[in-house]
């Protein structure tokens, strides 16, 4: 059976945001109010198209793609920065690459159990959040 990320699913813990946001650029007092936050990721997931809402009281953030078609991301409420990024199958993850000014720039998805896995990755700092289905 294939992976399926469809559903909801709550934030658990996260672990070198503040190391990430740096490298980003964000600045002293939105990162302090994204350190607290606990967002909600809501996946959908039909065949190889897929929709990822991260919701939190601060921001939100959605973003929709094909497995192996390049897109345009402007990270809007985020670092703003435009990427030209693409996602692939890596065996049961999905792999992201952010093309754009940020060098090994982009994020993994896999699943453990019940728990959904987020790795964000920016230069050399690598951030990782976890989330459990609601
Ligand atoms: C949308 C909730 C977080 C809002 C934080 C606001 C400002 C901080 C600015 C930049 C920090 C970068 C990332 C925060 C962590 C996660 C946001 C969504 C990351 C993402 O791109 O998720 C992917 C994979 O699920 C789908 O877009």
């Amino acid at each position: 059976m294939p992976v399926d990320f469809s559903g909801t699913w709550n934030f658990v813990r996260s672990e070198n945001l503040e190391a990430y946001m740096l490298t980003l650029g964000i600045d002293f007092a939105t990162r302090k109010i994204a350190n607290m936050l606990k967002p909600q990721k809501f996946i959908k997931q039909e065949g190889d198209v897929f929709s990822i809402q991260t919701t939190s009281t601060f921001r939100n953030y959605s973003v929709k793609f094909k497995i192996g078609e390049e897109f345009d991301e402007d990270n809007k409420g985020l670092d703003n920065r435009k990427c030209r990024s693409v996602v692939t199958w890596d065996k049961d993850k999905i792999v992201c690459t952010q093309n754009g000014e940020k060098k090994n720039r982009g994020w993994s998805h896999w699943i453990e159990g019940d728990e959904l896995y987020l790795e964000l990755r920016c230069e050399g700092q690598t951030s990782t959040q976890v989330f459990k289905r609601a």
